[in-house]
């Protein structure tokens, strides 16, 4: 494989570990713990996994004598940069603990685990991949684990492969399925541990014990980059309106921290909206009514930010998706049957009035997108959605409405970008190249220590790494039951952009400024090497959440 240079340079990267980890480690047990909500619930879904203590790491004087272990790894869900640094820093640490201890991972999602597809991980693979973006060293997969065949298959080959513990890298989905195999293993006392690390460039897998998720440092930081670089290219120019749309699947939170990083005429949070009870024709007024000003001013030319899930947090369209999801979920063979220039027109009979009536109104390609496929975890795919194409469409609608009502004199010409692929596989900055180290570190020490349902968790992530905490949190703390699929199912509650949030309130005081003035902000590219407050700064959400 040719490598570039700065691969080349980035292989020699030392990531750095929180003291806990870096000598002979002991376990501290805390306080017993409970589910966010729906507690008893949760407690009588996982009868073997709930209750469990928060774990933290401490420096020990001695070794603690533990036999070699085979370790089982699983990619699951969309790519986030880091991962490669997880497998690395689990490799490192089970090795550590034992010198052969044997790591084996499998390929391409859990889907590898149910077809007993793996392979070995040795030194030589690991090496190729460290601090790389990407997930190819085994690939990834969306498949979801949830029957009881499936943890019997897989079952079948970590046994043959005499392997103690799965650690499965994922997002809420995933840790959730990692949660209920858990669960599972531990009911019919099979002695295979399950832990979890927490994965996405969504961010919307935090709470008090996870800080942030993986990937969403470097992809928030990628997505900026090209941001400042439009912004900068818009501010030559003057003639373009650029409608950009963000990743994050229902979160704002890319959007929102890429806004604090860019600085730019409007940002979308969908939080927001669904708070304020906000409609389409609100959202579209309050766009044009900027446009409108600063074309008063002189300027026809702006950026906009819009949080790729904002369709299903539009109220009166959240009310019409849930129906549909509904409705698919137990019609799914009848809907196929449909000829596809029917579909429109029999969804349209099958819904209620009200929902018929909004779903009747869209355009016919965002008719079409709502009623595809849902992935296997049951969510709309919202990333195929084109919002950013809907909504300037529908500004430059209002605004040739108000041009002849003479409200508004001036140009509107858009250009459209939808950015989330090109971050998910960055090669990871220093901070999530370190902290995915770190969770992989965490997560070897956790299986040495006998945990099973717990996520590994590394906090005080805006210290210098060295004071990081390193522990685990059992996963079923995170729980609470969701209608997934037309039916309740426990599930990691999301962690939505928050409104009384440090970081939602900074934007909030600064957009009125931003949409009339130009204060765009150019982070530039992501740096490696250089001054620590260049290479080594956490996101603007974070450092905003830690402030006191
Ligand atoms: P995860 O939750 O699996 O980390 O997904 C992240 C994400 O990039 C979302 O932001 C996006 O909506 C989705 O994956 C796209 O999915 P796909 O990779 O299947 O196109």
């Amino acid at each position: 494989m040719t490598k570039s240079a700065l691969q080349i340079a980035r292989a020699a990267y030392q990531p750095k570990l929180p003291k806990a980890l870096r000598g002979h480690v002991k376990v501290q047990e805390g306080a017993a713990t409970q589910s966010v909500a729906d507690q008893e619930e949760i407690k009588r879904l996982f009868p073997n996994t709930y209750g469990m203590p928060l774990i933290k790491f401490e420096n020990a004087d001695q070794a603690a004598q533990c036999p070699a272990m085979n370790v089982g790894v699983i990619l699951s869900g969309g790519q986030a940069p880091g991962g490669h640094n997880v497998i690395s820093g689990l490799f490192d640490g089970v090795k550590r603990i034992h010198p052969e201890s044997k790591l084996y991972g499998f390929l391409m999602g859990p889907g590898g685990l149910v077809d007993h597809k793996y392979i070995e991980l040795t030194a030589d693979i690991i090496d190729e991949y460290r601090n790389t973006g990407g997930f190819d060293i085994i690939g990834s997969g969306r498949t979801k684990l949830e029957k009881e065949d499936q943890f019997e298959k897989g079952y079948e080959i970590l046994k043959e492969l005499g392997i103690k513990a799965l650690v499965i890298i994922g997002g809420d989905d995933s840790n959730t399925n990692a949660c209920v195999l858990a669960e599972y293993y531990a009911a019919k006392q099979y002695g295979v541990q399950v832990i979890g690390c927490p994965k996405t460039i969504d961010g919307d897998l935090k709470n008090e014990m996870i800080e942030t998720s993986f990937g969403f440092d470097t992809a928030v930081k990628t997505y900026s980059e090209v941001i400042g670089n439009i912004e900068r290219d818009c501010n030559s120019a003057r003639k373009y309106w650029h409608f950009i749309k963000l990743m994050g699947r229902s979160a704002s939170h890319i959007a929102l921290e890429c806004a604090l990083q860019t600085q730019p005429n409007v940002c979308i949070v969908s939080e927001e909206v669904e708070a304020k009870d906000q409609s389409l024709d609100d959202i579209v007024t309050y766009i044009a009514q900027v446009v409108a000003d600063r074309a008063a001013a002189g300027n026809n030319f702006g950026t906009v930010l819009i949080p790729e899930g904002l369709i299903e947090f539009i109220p009166a369209m959240k009310r019409l998706i849930a129906e549909l999801n509904d409705f698919l979920a137990a019609n799914a063979e009848e809907f196929a049957q449909v000829d596809k220039a029917e579909q429109r027109q029999y969804i349209i009979s099958k819904l209620t009035p009200e929902n018929a009536a909004i779903y009747a109104s869209l355009p016919e390609g965002v008719a079409r997108q709502l009623s595809l496929d849902r992935d296997p975890h049951g969510n709309v795919q919202v990333s195929l959605i084109e919002t950013e194409k809907l909504l300037s469409e529908m500004v430059g609608n209002k605004l040739a409405q108000w041009k002849k009502e003479g409200k508004y004199v001036g140009k509107f010409a858009a250009q459209h970008h939808f950015f989330g692929y090109e971050g998910r596989c960055a090669a990871p900055s220093n901070f999530d190249a370190d902290y995915c180290y770190s969770l992989g570190f965490a997560a070897a020490a956790l299986i040495a220590n006998g945990k099973t349902g717990y996520m590994s968790s590394i906090r005080n992530l805006t210290a210098p790494a060295e004071e990081w905490i390193a522990g685990g949190v059992p996963i079923t703390m995170m729980m609470n039951m969701e209608r997934r699929h037309g039916e309740m199912k426990p599930v990691i509650q999301k962690a939505l952009v928050r409104l009384d949030g440090a970081p939602f309130l900074a934007f909030a005081a600064q957009r009125g400024q931003w949409a009339k003035e130009t204060c765009y902000t150019y982070p530039g590219p992501i740096q490696y090497f250089g001054p620590t407050e260049v290479c080594d700064q956490p996101t603007k959400t974070l450092q905003l959440e830690h402030q006191k």
